[in-house]
């Protein structure tokens, strides 16, 4: 298709394999942006989250690849495709792996962004790039809650370590260097693309294979600690309006409800018409299916964090009033919705197998 490409704005997407990454550049892509969007070098498939936009949005979408830990490329990718708008989401972005992989961590999800602001600085003399940051409720760690831009970071793990580095380079490059340059401090957001490391979506994939008889129990780590679990697509609504802000500033989003993940396992459940009920304390704690006594649930202590973060709730009342930006999907929907797309993917992993066995019996 022939595009007047210069007419229409330009963003620059880091982490766009990635959930948010995705539902981001459908979002700017629909609005009428052209998309560029930074991809690793990887011998492994990594487009999965975005095939479909590469195919519908042929000719305003594209991938370059690099790192964040290489400086000279980000500045390269600039110079070359010349952003109006910066939307920085590549970084580490599990928190129990960063204890793991800390000085990785730091690395990418720290001075990432010292690189990325470094060839903002050197390349954009006239400041007309906006620049996001992916900011995250985990600077918060064990403050006082609900938690809003002024509270304090207490930040609980290398992740969130590596993200105050961070939070503070952007509002130093902000008052030093004149960059329109926003912190979005975004509390946990969720969907049916959601990476399976991450509890929601370790929860309902386990909940889908189940009720399809493909696997027998969910072994989880701490059931206590609370999360403000919202939608993906409102959180990458809200980064873009950040950025149509005449002036760069930091800004909380949640949804303002905090559940455990004991609740979100019950609802999950609940949509395969499975009712639960818990047996046991600590690390013996188990859920157990009431129609059939069968044990479902399970604490392995291995999942268990070096240090947890306890309770996560936001306050987004300055989103709300500065932005206009608000929740349009409940948690109910949220997972009603990726219970769903699990459902679908378990079958079409069953009739995958059907197909293969049945191509090995009549080959055989
Ligand atoms: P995600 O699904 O884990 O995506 C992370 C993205 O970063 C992927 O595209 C990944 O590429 C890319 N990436 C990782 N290391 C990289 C490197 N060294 N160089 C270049 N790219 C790299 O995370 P998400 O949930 O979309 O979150 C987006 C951002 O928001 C992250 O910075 C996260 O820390 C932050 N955040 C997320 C939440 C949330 O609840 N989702 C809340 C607050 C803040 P591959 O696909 O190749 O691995
Ligand atoms: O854990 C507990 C776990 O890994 C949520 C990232 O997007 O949001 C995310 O970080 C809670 C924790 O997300 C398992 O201990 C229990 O208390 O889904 P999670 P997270 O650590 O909150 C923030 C805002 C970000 O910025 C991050 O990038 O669930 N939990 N059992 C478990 N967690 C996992 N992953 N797996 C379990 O088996």
């Amino acid at each position: 298709m022939g595009w007047n490409l210069s007419k229409f704005p330009v963003a620059f997407i880091t982490g766009i394999t990635g959930q948010d990454g995705a539902y981001l550049a459908e979002f700017l892509l629909d609005k009428g942006y052209i998309v560029h969007g930074l991809r690793q070098p990887s011998t492994l498939p990594d487009l999965i989250n975005i095939e479909d936009l590469c195919i519908r949005y042929n000719g305003k979408f594209f991938l370059h690849y690099g790192d964040m830990t290489d400086g000279s490329v980000l500045h390269r990718i600039l110079l070359h495709i010349k952003p109006d708008e910066i939307y920085h989401l590549a970084a580490q972005s599990h928190v129990k792996i960063s204890f793991d992989s800390p000085e990785y961590t730091a690395n990418v999800n720290g001075l990432g962004t010292l690189r990325l602001l470094e060839a903002i600085r050197t390349i954009d003399k006239d400041r007309k790039i906006r620049f996001y940051q992916a900011s995250t409720s985990e600077l918060f760690g064990s403050t006082p809650f609900p938690q809003c831009e002024t509270s304090p970071f207490e930040p609980c793990s290398p992740y969130a370590t590596a993200k105050l580095y961070s939070y503070w380079t952007v509002k130093n490059y902000r008052k030093s260097y004149g960059i329109h340059a926003s912190n979005g401090i975004l509390f946990n957001h969720e969907s049916p693309i959601r990476g399976e490391e991450f509890v929601t979506r370790k929860i309902t994939k386990a909940v889908a294979r189940i009720s399809m008889g493909q696997q027998n129990i969910l072994m989880l780590g701490n059931l206590d600690s609370k999360r403000d679990w919202g939608h993906a697509k409102d959180y990458v609504r809200g980064m873009w309006l950040m950025l149509q802000q005449e002036k760069a500033d930091d800004y909380v989003l949640a949804t303002g409800k905090t559940y455990k993940v004991r609740d979100f396992v019950e609802k999950a459940f609940a949509k395969i018409d499975i009712k639960l009920k818990w047996q046991g304390k600590g690390l013996n704690e188990k859920a157990i299916d009431t129609a059939t006594g069968r044990v479902v649930v399970a604490v392995d202590k291995e999942l268990f964090r070096p240090q947890e973060v306890h309770c996560l709730i936001g306050n987004p009342e300055k989103a709300k009033n500065m932005l206009g930006w608000s929740t349009d999907i409940s948690l109910d929907e949220l997972i009603e919705e990726m219970v769903e797309a699990d459902i679908k993917i378990a079958k079409s992993e069953a009739n995958n197998n059907l197909i293969s066995e049945n191509v090995i019996c009549s080959n055989g």
